[in-house]
């Protein structure tokens, strides 16, 4: 409750901020987009990580007020850096299941696109599969709907969890990201290889873009060529950074 209250006061006090994490492709190693990644920063105090209020937040609909935040924050930055030629040209953004299921969810989309149209076919959210088996009927109603708005929509820390194929045929999904687990050992487990390898080859043949998350070495990224994957992001290349720091770096890409 005490973490809760002082969420909701670090929201009306700007202590919330977004930071970037780059997503290359394995093939040239360009940047290709970015993922959004929430930060709060009490003045005077260490951060405190995502992981830890995220779920407080969860709890209550504090996490909407959040992630409306967020959508309007990454909205705002897609499109100032598309009017000005700078900076990722896709942003991703990670949408809670409460958020994602609340009732207007698709109407305030809607408003947002309608106020930043730049984000149009450039936006990506991010739901888990946790989130759309929850109530799979809605969830194929809602992303009809926000497809149409012209979101693209992307399944987050793929393969665990409930890993049902069969949500797959019917929804109209854009992009699978691998979760870390798989990545973590990829150079020295031939069965998540396999893994991996049977996973982009169902991606290919949905015709669905796939991001490989968490890679930290080069023998991890030289394996993930090696099976064809198409994109990935990791400490490897580019820890999430501030958006100044983004475009330091973006300037020092070739
Ligand atoms: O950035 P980091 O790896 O510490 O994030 C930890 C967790 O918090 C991840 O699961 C990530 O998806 C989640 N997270 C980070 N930013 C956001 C956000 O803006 N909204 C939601 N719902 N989750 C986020
Ligand atoms: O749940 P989600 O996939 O949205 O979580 C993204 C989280 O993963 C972010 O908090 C980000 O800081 C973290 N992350 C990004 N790259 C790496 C990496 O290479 N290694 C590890 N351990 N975490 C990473
Ligand atoms: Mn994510
Ligand atoms: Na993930």
């Amino acid at each position: 409750l005490q973490l809760s209250n002082a969420l909701q006061q670090a929201l009306r006090n700007e202590e919330l901020e977004l930071h970037f994490q780059p997503q290359l492709s394995l093939e040239q190693d360009r940047v290709l987009g970015a993922e959004a990644l929430l930060r709060w920063q009490p003045p005077g105090q260490a951060p405190i990580p995502p992981g830890l209020f995220i779920p407080v937040a969860e709890e209550t609909s504090l996490i909407c007020e959040i992630g409306d935040w967020v959508l309007q924050r990454a909205c705002a930055r897609l499109q100032h850096w598309r009017e000005h030629n700078s900076g990722p040209v896709r942003l991703s953004v990670n949408i809670s299941a409460r958020h994602f299921h609340s009732p207007d969810f698709v109407s305030r989309m809607e408003t947002l696109l309608q106020r930043f149209p730049g984000c149009r076919h450039r936006l990506i959210l991010e739901v888990t599969e946790g989130v759309i088996l929850e109530n799979l009927d809605e969830s194929r109603q809602r992303m009809a709907r926000l497809k149409e708005l012209g979101c693209l929509l992307s399944i987050d820390d793929f393969g665990t969890g409930y890993s049902s194929f069969a949500y797959l045929r019917e929804l109209p999904v854009d992009e699978l990201k691998l979760d870390r687990a798989f990545i973590r050992h990829i150079d020295t487990h031939p069965r998540d290889r396999a893994i991996i390898a049977c996973i982009l080859q169902l991606a290919r043949q949905l015709q669905l873009a796939v991001v490989a998350e968490g890679v930290e070495t080069e023998p991890q990224r030289s394996q993930l060529r090696l099976l064809g994957c198409p994109a990935y992001q990791g400490f490897l290349r580019a820890r999430p950074m501030p958006e100044d720091a983004l475009m330091n770096w973006l300037s020092g890409q070739a």
